[in-house]
């Protein structure tokens, strides 16, 4: 038995006392995944685990996912992917999602979790940077076909050696096809150790990579279930995108599946295929990013289908208005649950029981008693009681550095090992926090998380383009969009806005990192001490889009 959480050679691990401290208090209970839906399937091998509606519909259950993850565990094996290998997974709200991270869960391979919309630079960095051995794609989905994008990965990252495919291969090979006869797993992994890798929404130029232990992850599950009322009756709809770590684990579906409830997947997260779905698998609970939730309040004063199977909406990934978050129990019959909570670790909730004044005006408190939070000023320094400031987090469940990122780790952790989560919030009298603002140089459009740095490195790749800001502007939909502001080269040909919004899409990034919105200007406003002054672009752009809203009234 090692002391440590999950000291590796890649990744700062939790120092052994803390770690067990967190075993003395019961959080970390010794499970992986790959035992958990052992046992689960043991128990209730008949009970549906999930249910994915697309194509002819299907309903796998606990015995069926358990027998599939074993057999792609074997075929994996035998291809030669074992522990600690990197996989790239980038798989649409399918059933296949759960066979292959619990096939690799169970071998110890690190799944690491891409987005549906990622596209070539980010595969490719992925790819190259974990040093994968495989990358596990759908055929087509939304009229886009992977195996296009997943030949010229191949061809590009020479550790990349397996492209397996859930659909039709084409000249990669099939899901289906790559299992073998259940075999006992050599090296199986230890619940202290690493279970994936998921995606920093991050603010730096390219993004960093979250490193989870079984334990830690667990205990999010488990604390998730407890606090959202997810118990074996519970169905939870995945309406999000399945590797992002809000539907994956607030509770989300490997929190559904700890507690042995069913996990129903919504291709899309529209009222017209999820309403439906809501009805017919007798939904209790599911989770949004604020911009559907307002669809969805506005959409169910009209539906014809019964939602009142629905207990719980979770609501998080960006600020939800306090209108908007009045509007939810009486359009939809069901407590609202606000989440605040980051793929780094930190989870808060609002809770069933608390006042509904709490629900619909703050963002929750954290999963843990050990959750510890500080909230500073610029210089590090502890606010008094009540103050708005940088918050800071260490715990349980919060990761203690990225993945082989020593250099970013020395300035995104303090010394004592709290992880600076860029937000800035303050805390009520009642414990809960209320998200302020934000430090960190990122723009939140509508839960999906935009690197301000990374689309102005691509846009400086431009010839024309002399120097680039990007920030947010406010957007009554999505909270916030991108615009960036840009300074052509002396002597440069005149360029359209939607020229660079073209250029930054060819360049092959995810869409929601297109810049909405291209301004042309001469020169930057500047802070004191020289540095652009993003404060006053965002201002400016602000103005402009306040002025435009005044003018169409
Ligand atoms: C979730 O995770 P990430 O890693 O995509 O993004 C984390 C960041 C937070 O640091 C914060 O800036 C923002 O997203 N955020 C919110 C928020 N929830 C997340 N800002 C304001 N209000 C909220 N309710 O987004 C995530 C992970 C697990 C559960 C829920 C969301």
């Amino acid at each position: 038995m090692h002391d440590t959480g999950a000291e590796t050679p890649d990744a700062p691990g939790y120092p052994a006392e803390f770690a067990e401290r967190y075993r003395a208090a019961g959080y970390w209970r010794g499970e992986t995944f790959g035992q958990m839906l052992r046992e689960r399937a043991q128990a209730h091998p008949d009970r549906v685990a999930i249910v994915d509606p697309a194509g002819e519909g299907r309903r796998w259950t606990y015995g069926e996912l358990d027998l599939r993850a074993d057999r792609l565990a074997a075929g994996l094996l035998a291809r030669g992917i074992g522990k600690g290998d990197r996989v790239v997974v980038q798989l649409p709200n399918v059933a296949e999602f759960f066979e292959v991270v619990f096939a690799l869960f169970r071998i110890g391979a690190l799944p690491v979790f891409a987005l549906p919309a990622h596209r070539e630079t980010e595969i490719r960095h992925f790819c190259a940077f974990t040093e994968a051995a495989a990358y596990v794609i759908p055929d087509v989905s939304e009229g886009y076909d992977y195996r296009e994008l997943a030949t010229k990965i191949r061809a590009e990252v020479p550790t990349l050696k397996h492209v397996l495919v859930a659909g039709e291969p084409g000249e990669h090979t099939a899901l289906a096809e790559a299992t073998a006869e259940p075999v006992a797993v050599p090296d199986a992994p230890a619940p202290h150790e690493l279970a994936f890798l998921q995606l920093s929404g991050g603010s730096t130029g390219v993004p960093k990579l979250i490193p989870r232990t079984h334990d830690d992850y667990i205990y999010s599950l488990w604390g998730s279930n407890e606090i959202c009322g997810v118990d074996e009756d519970s169905v939870y709809l995945c309406a999000l995108p399945a590797a992002h770590n809000f539907p994956l684990s607030s509770p989300g579906t490997l929190g559904a599946l700890y507690a042995g409830a069913r996990v129903v997947l919504a291709p899309r997260p529209s009222p017209d295929v999820a309403f439906p779905l809501i009805e017919a698998e007798g939904v209790t609970i599911t989770g949004l990013v604020p911009p559907l939730a307002l669809v969805w309040t506005e959409a169910a004063a009209q539906t014809p289908h019964d939602l009142s199977s629905l207990q719980v909406l979770l609501v998080g990934g960006a600020k939800f208005s306090e209108e908007a978050a009045r509007r939810v129990r009486p359009a939809l019959g069901c407590t609202l649950q606000q989440v605040f909570g980051m793929a780094e670790g930190l989870v808060n909730y609002t809770r069933l029981d608390d006042p509904e004044e709490t629900i619909v005006t703050t963002q929750g408190r954290p999963i843990s008693p050990d959750d510890e939070i500080r909230i500073v000023d610029d210089e590090d320094d502890d606010l008094p009681a009540g103050e708005t400031g940088h918050l800071l987090t260490r715990g349980p469940y919060t990761i203690r550095g990225y993945w082989r990122a020593p250099g970013h780790n020395a300035t995104a952790f303090t010394a004592d090992g709290f992880y600076r989560t860029g937000d800035v919030v303050r805390l009520t009298e009642t414990g809960h926090i209320v998200v302020e603002g934000r430090a960190k140089d990122q723009i939140n459009r509508g839960g999906e998380k935009v690197a301000a740095e990374e689309i102005e490195n691509h846009i400086l790749a431009h010839p024309a383009v002399h120097d680039v800001a990007v920030v947010s502007m406010p957007d009554a939909y999505l909270g916030e969009r991108t615009c960036a502001y840009v300074v052509l080269r002396e002597g440069a040909a005149p360029v359209k806005s939607l020229a660079v919004k073209k250029f930054v899409r060819e360049r092959g990034l995810a869409a929601f990192k297109v810049p909405d919105r291209v301004e042309f200007v001469t020169e930057f406003p500047q802070t004191g001490i020289g540095k652009v002054s993003k404060k006053d672009l965002r201002a400016a752009i602000a103005a402009q889009v306040a002025a435009a809203a005044a003018a169409q009234h």
